[in-house]
């Protein structure tokens, strides 16, 4: 079997992604939509449906990976799952490629699958998002099996030019490596009307997974800060394992009246819609493609200047970018772009501005030319 025919220069290719509320998920999803939309045929793997995966699409199916229950498998195994998975989707409708995002245990995974298959090797593409690289931090064991993963892949991207040079120096200064940035999808990402005057009060949002990368408590030291001089609101969107010292801080600092938890939610575009001022005050941030969503919905960003965030966002542009952990500057950093409707005008106009080298198109584009560079290249 072929499975449905396609014209000439499209391609079968199998997307593995976490399916969680995080940027490698959702940008893996995006991309898996985008490409079906252009007429490839697109297989998206996960262990549960990918929070971004919202509308039905022609070109594009998911596939559930199950692990197996047998009683003798004390930890069954995810990676072999996925593995047996890439296989049955191979036998029925034959892959040209595997884009694993993340390398573990997707990239681990999709080689194995390939080597399993020798009659047709599958190519194999991956992309890392950055926490591949925190994860090392833990798992000091797993750097070879992440260098192999690299070394094996057909192509390997990075989504920013810092996380690239982090690679290279942890694990493989010449592995064949590619900068592809994330990018947003513009019709959904846009300025829509907000329902309240702008800046009344200045609302600050803040959307991510709530780890502890993430520095969530820092955001309301920085509302405590802010409020000092005026009335400001903060936003929350996202769920995960801080959530609740941030709710216990918040009313430690009497502050917890002018904070809105709102939890994991789909519609973001039409949230930043009603904020003001981006919120980011991460440790370290391979990307933030949260802030670029931000960006390109007219909200200025207030970020911590570390990882790949200066590549996206300029100082004094687009946004404040202060050092890690400097509450005062982040503070002063949301004072300094709410401090009167021209200001914020600006800064929100450069914001939309900035973020347009990373639409969707273009971003897009830069994959389905390495799709085709790698099968030009092939040979394993
Ligand atoms: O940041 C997270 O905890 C989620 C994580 C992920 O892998 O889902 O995000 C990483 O990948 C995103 C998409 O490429 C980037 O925008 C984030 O900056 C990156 N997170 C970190 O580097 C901490």
């Amino acid at each position: 079997m072929r499975g449905p025919e396609l014209a000439g220069d499209k391609l079968r290719i199998a997307i593995l992604c976490y399916p969680t509320f995080g940027g490698s998920g959702v940008l893996a999803t995006e991309l898996a939509m985008s490409l079906a939309d252009r007429g490839h045929r697109v297989h998206l793997l996960s262990y549960a449906p990918p929070t971004r995966l919202r509308r039905y699409q022609k070109n594009l199916c998911f596939h559930l990976v199950q692990v197996s229950a047998y009683p003798l498998f004390r930890y069954p195994s995810y990676d072999l799952a996925l593995a047996a998975k890439i296989l049955e989707i191979e036998e029925t409708e034959p892959l040209d490629l595997v884009h694993a995002h993340y390398a573990i245990p997707h990239t681990i995974s999709a080689i194995l699958a390939s080597k399993v298959n020798v009659a047709r090797p599958l190519r194999v593409v991956t992309t890392l998002h950055g926490t591949d690289i925190t994860l090392v931090g833990s798992e000091r064991s797993f750097v070879p099996l992440i260098r192999w993963a690299l070394n094996e892949s057909d192509a390997v991207t990075a989504v920013s030019r810092y996380l690239a040079a982090e690679t290279r120096t942890t694990f493989c200064s010449s592995c064949n490596l590619n900068v592809i940035y994330n990018f947003y999808d513009p019709a959904e990402f846009h300025p829509l009307p907000s329902e309240r005057p702008r800046l009344q009060p200045p609302t600050l949002i803040h959307v991510s997974n709530f780890r502890p990368v993430k520095r969530t408590p820092d955001l309301i030291h920085v509302l405590y800060r802010v409020r000092r001089e005026l009335d400001a609101r903060l936003v929350l969107v996202g769920d995960g394992p801080d959530r609740a010292r941030v709710q216990e801080l918040a009313t430690h600092l009497g502050v917890a009246e002018y904070v809105s938890f709102l939890g994991e939610q789909s519609d973001i575009p039409s949230i930043l819609a009603d904020a003001d001022v981006f919120l980011l005050p991460s440790e370290t941030e391979s990307f933030g493609l949260s802030a670029l969503e931000a960006m390109a919905c007219g909200l200025p960003v207030v970020a911590t200047n570390v990882g790949g965030i200066p590549e996206i966002v300029e100082h004094g542009k687009s946004g404040v970018l202060c050092p890690f952990g400097d509450l005062d500057a982040l503070a002063e950093g949301v004072l300094r772009v709410t401090s009167d409707r021209a200001t914020w005008d600006r800064y929100s106009a450069h914001a939309i501005a900035g973020a347009q080298p990373y639409a969707k198109d273009l971003i897009v584009s830069h994959y389905e030319a390495l799709y085709a560079e790698t099968l030009g290249r092939s040979a394993r």
